[in-house]
């Protein structure tokens, strides 16, 4: 098997940072030794088959992005990456595996809307890939299901408390999809917003003119988002079921969280770039000389973008120090404007629902620790380790261990990016992101020990990427 060594790199995990080699022998690592060292028999640098110069950078386990939608029929349409183009883009970006969300909808059965995922997805990620299964309509034989989704490397599975018609479950169906999770040990995920409430909202103010995707925001209050994530909290109390809480956006929720995280409940959250950084009045509210107001398409999304001048987004942050956020995903679920977002001008309720990330999320995060937002070690925790242990895959993953597959970024903290659609890999015809200027750069990306982005270059194909049968979470208390 081939050899490669990373050597003179700062290796950063999410407990401390130390200056050490990292050792891949085909697709596992097989040692962390200090540089220089001739343990395995003689000098690495001259023995090892590739050797990697990491001088002056971290040496990080690849990122983990556990909230992808590539190819999600959505709004009317479909969002616009595929697993080919959405896992290399991510790949660029040095998300080394995603977790995509396997579609069942009223109707339908499970396994179905499971096969129709793997076959999308089969061959052509660049990437590891899992996925969490969506079920949209509850009853006997989704629940009569979930086992065996446990069975295949399927340990979580979502529910939403939004877009009745289409994945919305009450809470008599999320009792009982609870109650069966919390028999088997899966973790639910949760879209918690009051969706009945938020129709009703959204057709007054589109009834009254207001319909610009300012209004997205305004329908979708965070009092909306607090009273569901507590609903949530509740039915996961009563049952004993894990919650995972995903797309928070609203300080509100996270106190529910964090109150109930206090009680001793097994109770996570997650947020996004998108709620860390952008807001309600800049971005929803913004208006272009191409679009007019409709220029807030660009980032309408689920949850909703909020204000500013509320505190959500430094709220984020410190959630994400405390703990009371666990880790970063992007909910990627991209639409280009013409023909995609277009369909809502006129009524916001028609825009599809999505921001697309995937490939940002690490630099995004890292602009955190250059403004002393986070530790480097917590950029790491947030990003890969606590996403692997969250959805059962650490040891494999979000680690830099001996026995844990290949999966290393070499990020320089002297590089440098600026953020725009004319230089981004996922298909999409605009950034939410437009003009960002991040201090970082990924420089090199190993995935299962092949080196598939290195300094510019890609040099991955098509289909390296695997499916990732998944445990039962690792996090629980
Ligand atoms: N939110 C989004 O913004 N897009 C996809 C689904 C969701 O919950
Ligand atoms: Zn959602
Ligand atoms: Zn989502």
């Amino acid at each position: 098997m081939a050899t490669t060594l990373i050597t003179g790199g700062t290796v950063v995990s999410s407990t401390g940072r130390t200056e050490a080699d990292v050792l891949i022998d085909g697709e596992k690592i097989v040692g962390l030794v200090a540089p220089g060292s001739t343990v395995f028999g003689s000098d690495l640098t001259a023995s090892a088959d590739t050797v990697i110069d990491a001088t002056g950078k971290y040496v990080i386990p690849g990122g983990i992005d556990a909230h992808t939608h590539f190819e999600l029929p959505f709004g009317g349409t479909e969002a616009s990456d595929s697993f080919e183009s959405g896992t290399r883009a991510a790949a660029w970006g040095g998300t080394t595996t995603v977790v995509d969300f396997a579609v069942q909808t009223t109707g339908t059965a499970v396994p179905d809307g499971l096969q129709k995922w793997h076959d999308k997805a089969s061959g052509n990620c660049a990437i590891d890939y899992g996925f969490h299964q969506i079920i949209g309509g509850v009853d006997e034989a989704s629940l009569a299901y979930m086992p065996k989704l446990v069975d295949e490397g399927i340990s979580s599975y979502k529910m939403f408390m939004a877009y009745p018609g289409v994945f919305y479950s009450d809470d008599g169906q999320i009792l009982r999809a609870m109650q069966k999770a919390a028999e088997l040990g899966m973790l639910t995920m949760m879209h918690a917003e009051n969706g009945p409430a938020i129709d009703v909202l959204a057709a007054q103010l589109a009834e009254s003119g207001k319909t610009s995707p300012y209004f997205h925001g305004i329908a979708r209050a965070w009092q909306m988002e607090e009273e569901a994530t507590h609903r949530a909290i509740m039915l996961s109390h009563l049952t004993g079921a894990p919650l995972y809480v995903v797309h928070v956006s609203a300080k509100q929720a996270v106190e529910q969280l964090a109150m109930a995280r206090d009680r001793g409940q097994n109770v996570f959250g997650e947020t996004c770039p998108q709620y860390l950084y952008l807001s309600l009045e800049e971005q929803l509210g913004a208006v272009s000389e191409e679009w007019g107001d409709f220029e807030g398409a660009k980032w309408v999304c689920s949850t909703p973008l909020r204000s500013r001048e509320e505190g959500h987004q430094d709220h984020m942050w410190q959630a994400l120090r405390t703990n009371d956020l666990q880790m970063v995903s992007t909910d990627h679920c991209p639409f280009c404007m013409k023909g995609q977002k277009e369909l809502g001008k006129g009524d916001f309720r028609k825009i599809p629902n999505g921001i697309g990330s995937v490939e940002h999320r690490m630099d995004l995060l890292y602009q955190g620790v250059v403004t002393g937002q986070l530790t480097l070690e917590r950029w790491v925790e947030v990003t890969s380790t606590t996403p692997a242990r969250m959805f059962g895959m650490y040891g494999k993953k979000g680690v830099l261990a001996p026995g844990a597959d290949g999966d290393v970024v070499v990020y320089d903290p002297d590089g440098h990016t600026t953020i725009s659609a004319d230089t981004h890999h996922m298909n999409m015809d605009h950034s939410a992101w437009e003009g960002f200027e991040v201090d970082g750069h990924v420089d090199t990306v190993l995935s299962r020990g092949k080196v598939i982005v290195d300094r510019g270059a890609y040099l991955g194909s098509k289909g390296d990427g695997r499916f990732v049968k998944r445990g039962l979470s690792q996090y629980l208390v």
